[in-house]
């Protein structure tokens, strides 16, 4: 009862927030705002984001072993981008850059346990999110979802751009089956559902209720993140195919969100509403290696890796009528995605915010365009040591630092860094270096120079409350 009267409140206040917005919007156009401009409204924007999916885990890609009939047709409607990049190689950091459009560095998220390092995975309370210009523009928003980025009241998504928010913080321990949801700051204790599905119905029900304002949803999957738990019939369907019982259960909960994703989509349609819905989805890093090997085509590494199996990810951007489905060449990274939502919205970015990223609107539009901008990836265990697990990428070379350990005492790495030309061999199998000496040491000096600019600005001070420590 109290959660249901919480949230009425809650809904009460964002609804007068959107109406006082749309008031402004009212006054600046001087247009009445009715019926008739329903259609012109600014699109709504719904951001999908899985858990650990690995591009190979979808039908389309993997022979049809997977079923994910939904997230492959949601493919084929959207621009699917070929060779697109998380923000890093693990979670908390991916999500900062995707929210940001900045590098996770900058945002003070560096790493993924929000237990051992908190302050590490702490957003800067001078960062603004996606959620923060959107909500100013007059946007409902909500994150259904994982958050994973800070704990504590200052840290809540409700406090950094979300009008509503139903989800987990990341640092938790969660069964599929038996979890705890933060909704609208209330705790709730769910038993009798899996994770997944609550989720998409959260998302359905979030849509429903916002279907006459511009809305930006923001629903963050868990899955097919550990733990590896999923209905028993939908995993017996798998394991009949002679999958192992990890794959069978990874499979089963990935069929799961994807019927769920179906279920949304269908229900953008039913609401007269997909025509003006940019619908993103993406994921977050690549395969987790800890539950076992499973197929990812012919991408080196895993998740926790700066080689491209750890950061490629599925991008699809699906917006009927403005975006001609199709692939996409060149490079998308998530610190693009910012400032593409922002300009497909029509909303200026202000150059304060110092986003690292570019919007992709015109390869979204005409998919002849190609661009193949610098972009950096570096992650490992903990404060950073910019001496592992580090790349440039750049046209078609990538220069890396090898991922050395995973280990809390991290000392300098004195690997060598290795050249991969990804036109000619996109499996990452042979350092040309010495090939192209010429090429490694500018992308080298690139990245070291790249590596110095992120840390001083991770250092930067800190807010006059000093909430943003390091
Ligand atoms: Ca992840």
């Amino acid at each position: 009862m109290t959660v249901i009267q919480n949230f009425s409140t809650s809904l009460s206040v964002r609804c007068l927030v959107a109406c006082f917005a749309w008031g402004l919007v009212y006054q600046f156009d001087n247009t009445v705002f009715s019926d008739e401009t329903v259609s012109t409204q600014p699109p709504n924007v719904i951001l999908i984001l899985a858990d650990d999916l690995a591009i190979g885990d979808l039908a389309s890609q993997n022979g049809g072993i997977s079923r994910t009939k939904n997230l492959d047709r949601l493919a084929t409607d959207s621009a699917s981008f070929r060779q697109a990049y998380s923000g890093s190689c693990v979670c908390a950091p991916a999500r900062a850059a995707l929210l940001t459009g900045r590098y996770p560095h900058r945002t003070g998220v560096v790493t993924l346990n929000m237990n051992k390092f908190p302050k590490l995975t702490q957003l800067r309370l001078d960062e603004t999110t996606l959620a923060d210009v959107l909500k100013s523009q007059g946007y409902a928003t909500g994150l259904i979802g994982k958050w994973h980025l800070g704990k504590g009241a200052e840290y809540h998504p409700m406090r950094r751009g979300f009008d509503e928010f139903e989800g987990f913080s990341g640092s938790q321990e969660l069964s599929y089956f038996r979890y705890t949801l933060d909704v609208n700051g209330n705790l709730l204790e769910v038993s009798d559902q899996y994770l997944t599905d609550d989720l998409s119905n959260r998302a359905i029900e979030f849509v429903r209720r916002h279907r006459a304002h511009p809305f930006f949803l923001h629903l963050a999957h868990y899955a097919p993140h550990r733990p590896i738990e999923a209905p028993e019939p939908r995993v017996q369907f798998f394991r009949d195919r002679g999958l192992d019982q990890t794959t069978a259960t990874i499979y089963a909960m990935i069929e799961s969100m994807d019927q769920g994703i179906g279920r949304l989509l269908d229900e953008l349609e039913h609401l007269g509403l997909a025509d003006n819905t940019i619908v993103v989805f993406a994921s977050d890093n690549g395969p987790d290696p800890v539950p076992g090997e499973r197929f990812n085509g012919s991408l080196r590494g895993t998740k926790y890796q700066v080689y491209e199996g750890g950061i490629r990810v599925p991008l699809f951007v699906r917006w009927p009528g403005v975006v001609p489905p199709g692939s996409r060449d060149g490079v998308a990274h998530f610190v693009d995605l910012m400032p593409t939502i922002l300009d497909c919205c029509g909303i200026p970015i202000d150059p304060k915010l110092a986003i690292d990223g570019a919007s992709l609107r015109p390869r979204l539009e005409n998919p002849a365009l190609d661009a193949r901008p610098k972009r950096f990836f570096q992650w490992n265990r903990g404060v950073p040591n910019y001496t592992h697990n580090a790349a440039v990428l750049h046209g078609r070379w990538k220069l890396v630092r090898p991922f050395v350990t995973r280990g809390l005492k991290l000392q300098d790495s004195l690997l060598p860094p290795e050249l991969f030309d990804l036109k000619n061999d996109p499996s990452e199998s042979t350092d040309v270096t010495s090939n192209h000496p010429e090429i490694a040491a500018a992308l080298e000096k690139d990245l070291a120079a790249w590596c110095d600019r992120v840390e001083a600005d991770r250092l930067r001070p800190q807010q006059a409350d000093g909430s943003a420590e390091h």
